[in-house]
């Protein structure tokens, strides 16, 4: 059995990479795909390229290889975390064992059983020394369907978009071939938690996000990881732009329009968001730490692993708590999306004047 912190860089840092927060212990969200395609037949995996010998095996063959329990931490690019996930299978260095590995082999690129031909890829060394496992159990019972049964890959200490489901080829390469989150949806191909990797940084320059500011109007444009801290940008136009992993830290977005928006991961810690309009945003993995959102319209938003404040382990405690009251306009439902410590917090200011 792997060392169940071997994800962890070193024992002096804190378990929890930056900007994660926990799920509830017997949760685990599903993310991505729901489905695969329906197997014809039992259930094949292929490895194939840059091998002497490729080979297909079905899931009796693959039981036949050495099996391999690992303990680890998973960590979502959309900021969940959830600790001490066992998973049971065979790690891939067992199975390109078997197919002998040819020297221009410097990535390897999981495949998925779907509609969109889902994959990701890593450097093949990372892959390795990372210990990437075909997962075929999950808490010692049969990986669910919804989680990638009957086999997934799993990579302790990457994000988790690296963990493809519902595999069905190994394919190592001799030059990189982005997956779908890192070619289409702009994730960074290296994913380390640790480093916060999580989306490629925006494209534009700094004079020109400097005319942009100016201007005050971001309408529909894309503006991914666009730094915005501590500007005032009251009463900015920014309905459907693109503005994932932007920084508004500090920002005074009184009044803003932020209507349809994607800004999944942004930050808006202690940021002015009075009477902001946040209606039908993405607002997944969003930050608000010490936010004012008094008179701010998040209905309609989307807020899967946003946060609301800090919450400070071992004992949960929240600090810079954003202010919400009455005003703030949240639906209840849209709040099941929240950890239990947010949502507790969340409701408990939305309740402050009745009480
Ligand atoms: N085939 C496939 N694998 C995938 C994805 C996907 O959309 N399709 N999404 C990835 C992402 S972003 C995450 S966070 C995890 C989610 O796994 P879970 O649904 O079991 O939590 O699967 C990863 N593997
Ligand atoms: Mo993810």
């Amino acid at each position: 059995m792997t060392d169940p912190h071997g994800d962890r860089p070193s024992d002096s840092r804190p378990r929890l990479p930056p900007g994660q927060q926990l799920v509830a212990r017997d949760k685990w969200p599903f993310v991505g795909e729901r489905v695969c395609l329906p197997a014809q037949g039992p259930w094949t995996l292929e490895i194939c390229g840059q091998v002497n010998s490729p080979y297909r095996i079905d899931l009796n063959q693959l039981r036949e290889f050495p099996q391999t329990r690992i303990v680890t931490d998973i960590h979502c690019v959309t900021r969940w975390s959830k600790f001490d996930a066992v998973f049971g299978g065979v790690l891939l260095a067992e199975l390109l064992e078997r197919a002998g590995v040819k020297p221009d082999a410097s990535y390897v690129s999981f495949v998925a059983r779907t509609e969109r031909r889902h994959s990701s890829s890593l450097p093949l060394p990372a892959a390795l020394s990372l210990g990437a496992l075909l997962a075929t159990s999950f808490d010692d019972k049969h990986l669910a369907d919804e989680h990638g049964g009957p086999l997934r890959c799993i990579v302790p200490g990457k994000y988790f978009y690296k963990s493809v489901k519902w595999v069905e080829r190994i394919e190592l390469l001799a030059a990189d071939r982005p997956g779908y989150w890192e070619a289409e949806a702009g994730y960074h191909n290296g994913a380390d938690p640790w480093l916060e990797q999580r989306y490629i940084a925006s494209r534009i320059d700094r004079r020109e996000a400097a005319r942009l500011i100016a201007s005050r109007n971001f309408s529909g444009l894309d503006l991914q990881g666009l730094d915005a801290s501590h500007r005032d940008l009251r009463e900015l136009s920014a309905g459907d732009a693109k503005l994932r992993n932007a920084s508004f830290q500090g920002a005074d977005l009184s009044g803003a329009n932020f209507s349809g928006a994607n800004l999944s991961n942004a930050s808006f810690r202690f940021a002015k968001l009075a009477g902001a309009h946040l209606c039908n945003a993405d607002l997944e993995g969003a930050d608000f730490a010490a936010a004012d959102l008094e008179n701010a319209d998040l209905r309609g938003s989307s807020l899967f692993g946003a946060s609301f404040g800090d919450v400070k382990l071992p004992d949960r405690v929240m600090e810079n708590g954003a202010r919400i009251d009455p005003t703030t306009l949240i639906e209840i439902e849209s709040l099941e999306k929240l950890v239990p410590e947010q949502l507790e917090y969340v409701l408990g200011c939305l309740r402050e004047r009745e009480t």
